[in-house]
């Protein structure tokens, strides 16, 4: 749903300049020392990009789900690296608290998220619980009006620079099911947490994960997401159906960029006395690859109404999850191919993209994961 067309064309063209001005720019840079360069994070500050999600109540943007999938789009024609900085805490930190925080929760930790000035980072991997995520035995023990936490989460995006975890942990132990599990509003800051080394990744330098560690990390009762136990998982899965709308639209993003590098290419590099792009055979790259952006961009949009409208888009979005990270890979591949020996050069980046895009057919389910969820909601339906 769009609300107001020409606001949301204003925000869509000053994302597009700053990417094209700003992070385009640095993309070598940023591959080259792992950092995002400090000004341009501030930069994405004052532009209010941390907070596209957040609730106009408590300092942000508030945009609907089809706005975000738009502005998140138009922000990915450059590395992904660049969209991970603000992505959780646009995405998968902050919303937990949106969907399911007490008025003063949200009071107290919203306005800061929406400034970018607290980035929300979610905690829900383990070492030895991923796909299966009900799995998690990270443990948080109610002792007086603490909850004291102990468990490893794994492979956490923006936990070196989180200043707020949304944590998922088993309050009940002996229940080892989804039940079990309530979410919590962790400061980064508090006793008791430490950090592995940053993970060093296939791509996306410049985007960081590491390991979040928690030793009788005591954390105060009223950190309870809702105040309420036992309803944690489905708090992180109904922040995973989101997410994964907006993974989507990141899919789509990229896949768009590297298109036009790739249609550029098709046209300025000439073999047998013609431009490469004159061939039928690299013709059917890049049509291949315009039809399924195409495709996956349809989707995406159509899963992002339905959310918008109230429907039901829990099968929407894995498929245009799954549809898009799939089809972001092909066009990937496809466009280093039509690149040639130059593809596989780093200084051409083309190669860069290739590696950065695999990631998104891991994180936010798997496209295994996703097709379990499509295909049990299809059997559900029909029974
Ligand atoms: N919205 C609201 N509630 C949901 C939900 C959703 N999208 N999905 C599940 N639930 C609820 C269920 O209704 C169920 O509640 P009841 O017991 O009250 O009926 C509860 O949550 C447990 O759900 P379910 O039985 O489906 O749990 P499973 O363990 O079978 O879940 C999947 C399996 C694969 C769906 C889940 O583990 C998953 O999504 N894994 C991937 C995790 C992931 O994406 N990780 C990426 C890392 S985070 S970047």
């Amino acid at each position: 749903m769009i609300r107001d067309r020409e606001t949301l064309d204003l925000l869509l063209q000053n994302i597009a300049r700053f990417v094209r001005e700003r992070l385009v720019p640095h993309e070598e840079l940023v591959a080259e020392t792992d950092e995002i360069p400090p000004e341009l994070v501030d930069e994405m500050r004052q532009m209010g990009l941390f907070g596209l999600s957040v609730p106009e109540a408590y300092g942000g943007l508030e945009l609907t789900m089809e706005e975000e999938a738009l502005a998140v789009l138009e922000l990915c024609r450059t590395s992904p690296a660049f969209r991970s900085i603000i992505g959780t805490t646009v995405g998968i930190g902050s919303q937990g608290i949106v969907f399911d925080g007490t008025e003063e929760q949200k009071r107290r930790y919203l306005p800061g998220m929406a400034t970018g000035e607290i980035i929300a980072s979610f905690a829900l991997t383990e070492p030895e619980s991923g796909s299966d995520a009900a799995s998690l035995r990270t443990t948080a023990i109610r002792d007086g009006d603490h909850y004291v936490v102990n468990g490893t989460k794994r492979y956490i995006t923006n936990a070196p620079h989180a200043g707020v975890f949304t944590l998922m942990a088993r309050t009940n132990p002996q229940d080892k099911g989804a039940s079990g599990i309530s979410a919590f509003i962790v400061d980064a800051k508090s006793p008791g947490i430490s950090f592995g080394r940053r993970d060093k990744k296939m791509g996306q330098r410049g985007a960081h994960t590491c390991d979040v560690i928690f030793e009788n990390c005591r954390v105060p009762a009223e950190n309870l997401i809702g105040g309420k136990e036992g309803v944690g998982f489905k708090t992180a899965m109904k922040v995973l159906d989101k997410g994964r709308i907006h993974i989507a639209a990141v899919c789509v993003g990229v896949a768009e960029r590297m298109l036009a590098d790739a249609l550029r290419y098709a046209m300025e590099r000439k073999q047998f006395g013609q431009r490469i792009g004159d061939f039928q055979l690299v013709q059917a790259l890049l049509a291949d690859s315009k039809a399924e952006i195409y495709a996956a961009r349809s989707m995406m949009i159509d899963a992002a109404r339905r959310r918008d409208e109230g429907l039901p888009h829990t099968t929407e979005a894995s498929c245009a999850k799954m549809f898009a990270s799939e089809m972001c890979g092909r066009v990937a591949d496809r466009a280093v191919q039509v690149f040639g020996g130059a593809g596989y050069m780093s200084e051409y980046g083309i190669e860069r993209f290739y590696r950065d895009v695999r990631l998104f057919r891991i994180y936010e389910g798997t496209t295994q994961i996703q097709q379990i969820l499509i295909a049990r909601n299809m059997m559900r339906e029909a029974a």
